[in-house]
């Protein structure tokens, strides 16, 4: 046991209208909802690298954070693994990400990154064993240490594409020892800062080698979790190749991996890229590629990817209803990809900053159940496109562009437009949300 969160007690559902700073007013892991356990549709997952690597720097500013565990020794690392599951206990968070360099101090050579990784990953293991928490997915950081300046698989160097695989393999391995039920590819600097310098055609070649090699992988050890691929369009690299849901589509029909990869989908990657978070997901579940979510929010006035913790019910409930008109995760959940403002030092902010995103992701999830329940919004979809349903209709889809004149002309067809209904849906919807 640690001190770190000495006086913070287990927070539990008291209620819409409970006073208390330390309780859930809307997440009731227990609650039941379109025939599943409110905990089991929201799979909530806390990322170990804004919570407890994040030392608190932006651009114009270094760490503000000081935390006992801050440093190079394993002894310091497995104090941050305390910590992060004595977080994981006060929050009854099912689930938790990590990238290989949140949880294992960089080492000299490869050699010993992975042994401190194995190290650790043999520690939280036996913390797994005293604890509710699971693994959502593991990851492997290719974008902070300087030799990912220039990418890792889209390296121009291919001694940092073989160091890179190879660390992909090593975080795979954990990711499989420790039961995660997913493996994340964010590509941060899998792009370019100039075209003056790049490649294009090489490095998408390299790029879609290394999934490849990723995906042959999972068969090989037999990893029953997804492979996700995260999208963002910008930030670090000025452009990422993995811009958005339907780049990344693009991308896996190429190398012919739209079957085997999906999609982690990010809200603030989705707005920096010019789309709205339902968007992503509506799209993703439409091409058959939704796997997961990153929840967080940007700074609107500020346009970065500022990995705020949600607090927008309406806007959450958006995503919600897109996921569960998908039919749910299976083995995706909603990770907080959030990270507390530099200025949050304390310990409670840190509870508090997941216990607030947990409600309003519960309210937004319970206003989308509910809209689905009523039905209104899929009936009024149904119809829309209920001219499709009689046979003559669906032949069209399989017809000719003459045998089409000639049915125009015969049957004296004369489209008369029909409303939208656009208003009457938003006032729908808003009645739940
Ligand atoms: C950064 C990404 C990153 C991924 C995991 O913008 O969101 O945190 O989720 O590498
Ligand atoms: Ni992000
Ligand atoms: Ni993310």
């Amino acid at each position: 046991m640690t001190d770190f969160f000495k006086g913070i007690p287990q927070i539990r559902f008291e209620g819409a209208e409970s006073d208390n700073e330390f309780a859930f007013r809307h997440y009731n892991p227990d609650e039941m909802l379109a025939g599943k356990r409110m905990e089991d549709h929201l799979r909530f997952a806390v990322a170990y690298w804004h919570s407890f690597a994040w030392p608190g720097g932006d651009p114009f500013g270094g760490q503000t954070f000081e935390r006992p565990w801050f440093g190079d020794s394993m002894a310091l690392a497995r104090m941050k693994a305390d910590v992060a599951f004595e977080m994981f206990d006060i929050l009854q968070a099912p689930f938790f990400c990590f990238h290989d360099a949140d949880v294992r101090p960089e080492g000299a050579d490869f050699a010993e990154n992975t042994r401190n990784l194995e190290e650790i990953v043999d520690y939280i293991g036996t913390k797994m064993e005293g604890s509710k928490t699971r693994l959502l997915w593991g990851t492997a950081n290719l974008f902070s240490n300087r030799r990912f300046m220039s990418g890792a698989a889209t390296n121009p160097d291919p001694e940092v594409f073989a160091w890179s695989a190879a660390t992909v393999k090593t975080c795979m391995d954990a990711t499989q020892r420790l039961g995660g039920e997913n493996y994340v590819l964010w590509g941060g600097r899998e792009g370019y800062e100039t075209l003056l310098n790049t490649d294009l055609a090489r490095e998408s070649e390299q790029m879609g080698r290394f999934l490849s090699m990723v995906v042959d992988y999972k068969h090989k050890i037999g990893f029953k979790g997804a492979i996700l691929i995260e999208p963002k369009p910008q930030e670090p690299s000025k452009h990422q190749y993995d811009y958005d849901v339907a780049t990344v589509y693009g991308f896996l029909k190429r190398f012919g991996l739209e079957n085997e990869v999906k999609v982690n989908i990010e809200q603030g990657h989705a707005i920096l890229a010019g789309h709205s978070f339902e968007h992503e997901i509506a799209l993703a579940a439409s091409l058959g590629i939704f796997g997961s979510i990153d929840m967080n929010r940007n700074d609107y006035q500020s346009g970065w990817d500022t990995d705020q913790f949600p607090d927008s019910v309406p806007e959450m409930a958006r995503a919600y209803y897109e996921i569960l008109r998908a039919g749910g995760y299976t083995t995706g959940g909603t990770n907080f990809d959030a990270k507390i403002r530099r200025q949050s030092l304390d310990p409670e902010d840190l509870i508090l900053a997941h216990v607030g995103a947990m409600d309003v992701c519960a309210r937004a999830l319970k206003a989308a159940a509910a809209l689905l329940e009523d039905g209104g919004l899929e009936a009024n979809r149904q119809a829309r496109y209920a001219g499709w349903d009689t046979p003559e209709n669906r032949a069209l889809l399989s017809s000719d562009l003459a045998s089409i004149e000639a049915r125009v002309r015969a049957e004296g067809i004369n489209p008369q437009p029909r409303s939208g209904r656009q208003e009457r849906l938003e006032n729908l919807w808003n009645r739940f949300v």
